[in-house]
């Protein structure tokens, strides 16, 4: 018998930023459609769900790379995936100048180099796109869209702007073409766990209108010296 989940092509999307600018908040309503106000982790987590690119379907697995770790850079994170969304506030300079710097550091990672931070050149050629959410609040707005545009477009990011809260079409544009971007997908195992999803979300997977399935998963930052960084998503 042919085993479907062998022939379900991967894409590892990593999602990078500074604490409180809707990553977490950003990852759940791609997926489920719904805004989860309030999404307390201190830790990485890893979402898997199949989805259709262009036709196919494809096991995305995304990485929602906590804020609260950011003077750490996100290095393993980043060599772990074929592609990066680098989020940031409109209304919070400081998220901006964060992600600058990470979209910096990620063009002068030389292929196959080892640059600064140890991005291991992993980054080289990557699809990157800047988001800067939260554009509802745009009375509180710090940084412009021109800026956004300005260091996307000099650092070979595609840009975009959104409300994660107003459920803004530009959020899913932007992750749809972050995905059609990655060249080379990766077969990987299939998995169908909506209650993991919906017990860490407070059920509210459970009755959404979402009808794809997916499951989420903590990923250890300090990983044990016989498990492997990001271990949980391993087939
Ligand atoms: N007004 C507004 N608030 C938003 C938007 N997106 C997220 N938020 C709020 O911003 C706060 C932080 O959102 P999170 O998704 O937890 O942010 P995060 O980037 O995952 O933060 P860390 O997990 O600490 O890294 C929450 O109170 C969200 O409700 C948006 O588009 N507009
Ligand atoms: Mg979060």
């Amino acid at each position: 018998m042919r085993d479907e989940r062998a022939s379900t092509p991967r894409v590892r999307i990593a999602v990078i930023g500074s604490s409180r600018v809707g990553k977490s908040a950003l990852i759940v309503r791609y997926l489920t459609r719904r805004y989860i106000g309030e999404y307390h982790s201190n830790t990485d987590l890893l979402y898997r769900q199949t989805v259709p690119i262009n036709g196919t379907p494809v096991e995305l697995e995304v990485i929602d790379v906590s804020g609260s770790n950011s003077d750490k850079f996100p290095a393993e994170q980043i060599q772990w995936a074929d592609a990066c969304l680098l989020v940031y506030a409109v209304t919070d300079r400081s998220s901006f100048e964060y992600a600058t710097e990470i979209l910096s550091a990620l063009k002068r990672a030389p292929r196959g180099g080892s640059p600064a931070h140890g991005v291991a050149g992993a980054s080289a050629g990557m699809p990157l796109a800047l988001l800067g959410n939260k554009t509802d609040l745009d009375h509180l707005r710090q940084v412009s869209t021109k800026e956004g545009q300005a260091v996307s477009a000099a650092h070979g990011a595609s840009f975009s702007e959104a409300s994660v809260a107003d459920n803004s079409g530009d959020l899913y544009r932007c992750v749809d073409r972050l995905l059609a971007e990655v060249r080379t997908p990766q077969r990987t195992r299939k998995f169908s766990v909506t209650k993991m999803l919906g017990s860490l979300i407070g059920g509210a997977a459970n009755n959404s209108q979402a009808s794809r399935s997916g499951s989420v998963v903590a990923c250890p930052r300090v990983p044990a010296p016989s498990r492997p960084p990001l271990a949980a998503a391993a087939p």
